[in-house]
């Protein structure tokens, strides 16, 4: 993977840079990962970056010239990378777009500010844009962060924990079940006893239920979208089955119940 971000902020990608998973993910080589200021391609004395907008109005737009040099620079540097500019009007990011960009050979990551960027440099240099969620930023920066972390962590290798971003939250339309660690008993509550039997196959089986339950009741979008297998069907139509036994039990034994007089 490589990644190259255009921004006029590139400092604040230091710490980013330097950060667990990228880190590791360069070292092993499987990643490639810079920054190209956008002022250092601004020809002009003060290297201005942006300009008022046609048509008047407030705040400022990025000129189109200095981007499309930094532009031109990246793709010479990384000929096979996608260019994507990180905007609040691109397709909103999800999992399935994360994966597509994990098996690319690499994204050049336009970051905008102001009002956004000249619109002739997204008719003419972007492949795609892409939104990290509904709500407006100061910037590109964050989004380009979010983005490479969501994709840097699905490289093949890069996870010390190879099947993790498999097992994850989404990858097949699923929450992740609850998660425990010692102490067995903290403040008064104690780790679910399944969890410690060492019977690998009740865990498993455990662990699906609770994530279809999570999933059912924080996410049921999620499980609409899901393809369910046997095991799934199985598990949903258990608990069909249990409820049904709820209300059948309260209404042959109270058999007001369903009048509201009891
Ligand atoms: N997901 N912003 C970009 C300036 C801008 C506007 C239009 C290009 C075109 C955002 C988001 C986001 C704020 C970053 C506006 N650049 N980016 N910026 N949400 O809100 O990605």
């Amino acid at each position: 993977m490589d990644f190259t971000v255009l921004t006029i902020f590139p400092e604040m990608f230091d710490l980013f840079w330097q950060h667990g998973i990228i880190v590791k993910a360069a070292a092993k080589g499987q990643l490639r990962a810079g920054v190209f200021n956008i002022r250092d391609f601004a020809r002009d004395k003060h290297q201005v970056t942006d300009d008022r907008p046609y048509g008047g109005g407030s705040g400022m737009v990025m000129k189109p010239e200095p981007l499309a040099e930094a532009i031109r620079s990246a793709r010479l540097q990384s000929p096979k990378s996608r260019t994507v500019l990180l905007s609040p009007q691109g397709r909103t990011l999800d999992q399935k777009q994360a994966q597509a960009f994990a098996s690319s050979e690499g994204l050049i990551l336009i970051c905008g500010r102001y009002e956004g960027i000249d619109e002739r440099i997204n008719q003419s240099f972007i492949d795609e844009e892409i939104s990290i969620g509904d709500y407006v930023l100061m910037g590109g920066e964050l989004a380009a962060m979010v983005l490479m972390e969501a994709v840097a962590r699905l490289i093949p290798g890069v996870l010390g924990n190879e099947d993790s971003a498999q097992t994850d939250s989404f990858a097949g339309n699923l929450l992740e079940h609850p998660h425990f660690t010692r102490p067995p008993v903290f403040e008064g509550e104690a780790v679910p006893e399944v969890l410690r039997s060492g019977n690998h196959k009740a865990i498993d089986q455990w662990r699906l239920e609770m994530s279809l339950i999570r999933t059912f009741l924080k996410r049921p979008d999620l499980l609409k979208a899901k393809r369910l297998s046997r095991q799934d069907i199985d598990i949903l139509k258990k608990w069909c089955h249990d409820i049904e036994n709820i209300i059948e039990a309260q209404s042959s034994s109270d058999t007001d119940s369903l009048s509201g007089s009891g």
